[in-house]
């Protein structure tokens, strides 16, 4: 018996995504995934001890007691057709080595930017676009921390006019649907229009 469209539709497996979620030290990427994320998020955070010191930049962000030494994994559903697998890296200098591997599969990625320390996102913008990994860029915006238009973003990090940058809050989880939307279009568009 044929089937009809609405256990056609039930039958239908999701197309799967790996994203990856990176940026500076202390940016949000955890808060992110956590915020966003249908599962329990996994994460993999250990407590900052004084052995840490004058080995990790803390300047900017000197209330974080806590870090990701390996990655953060979530999913989300963006409509029955899609879900995107999440994997945010390790911010830290010391675990960049991580990146690479965490990398692998990746068909696209966030750029979190931190208001309070900008330049610490150059390495993420710089290893996405050396892979020719389509990646948008989220400002996340700190209470108290100066607030950049979109425009000195994209002049700051010298962005490529096709890049996409929108500021956000990473702790709201409707804030993280729409980076994650707009990174969808993104990479949807550089698959139609390879650079
Ligand atoms: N005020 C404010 N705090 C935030 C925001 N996003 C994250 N935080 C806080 O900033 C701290 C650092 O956030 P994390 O999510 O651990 O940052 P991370 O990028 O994963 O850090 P690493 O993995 O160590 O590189 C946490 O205490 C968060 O609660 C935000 O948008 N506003
Ligand atoms: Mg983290």
């Amino acid at each position: 018996m044929a089937s009809n469209d609405s256990e056609r539709a039930d039958d239908r497996i999701p197309a799967a995504i790996k994203i990856l979620i990176a940026g500076g030290f202390g940016a949000g990427k955890t808060t992110l995934v956590g915020a966003v994320s249908e599962i329990a998020p996994l994460s993999t955070e250990e407590v900052m001890t004084e052995a840490s010191m004058g080995v990790d930049d803390l300047s900017g962000v000197e209330a974080k007691t806590t870090t990701t030494v390996a990655l953060d994994f979530g999913r989300i559903s963006i409509n029955d057709d899609l879900v995107l697998y999440l994997f945010g890296t390790p911010g830290q200098e010391r675990f960049w080595f991580m990146w690479e591997e965490l990398a692998l599969g990746a068909l696209g990625a966030v750029v979190l930017a931190d208001t309070r320390r900008l330049e610490t996102c150059f390495p993420s913008v710089d290893f996405f676009e050396r892979r020719g990994v389509p990646f948008v860029v989220a400002v996340n915006c700190f209470e108290g921390a100066h607030h950049y238009t979109e425009g000195e973003v994209r002049e700051a990090l010298s962005l490529a006019d096709r890049v996409p940058v929108l500021l956000c809050d990473a702790r709201r989880r409707e804030s993280d649907k729409a980076v994650l939307l707009a990174l969808v279009r993104h990479v949807a568009e550089s698959m139609a229009t390879p650079v």
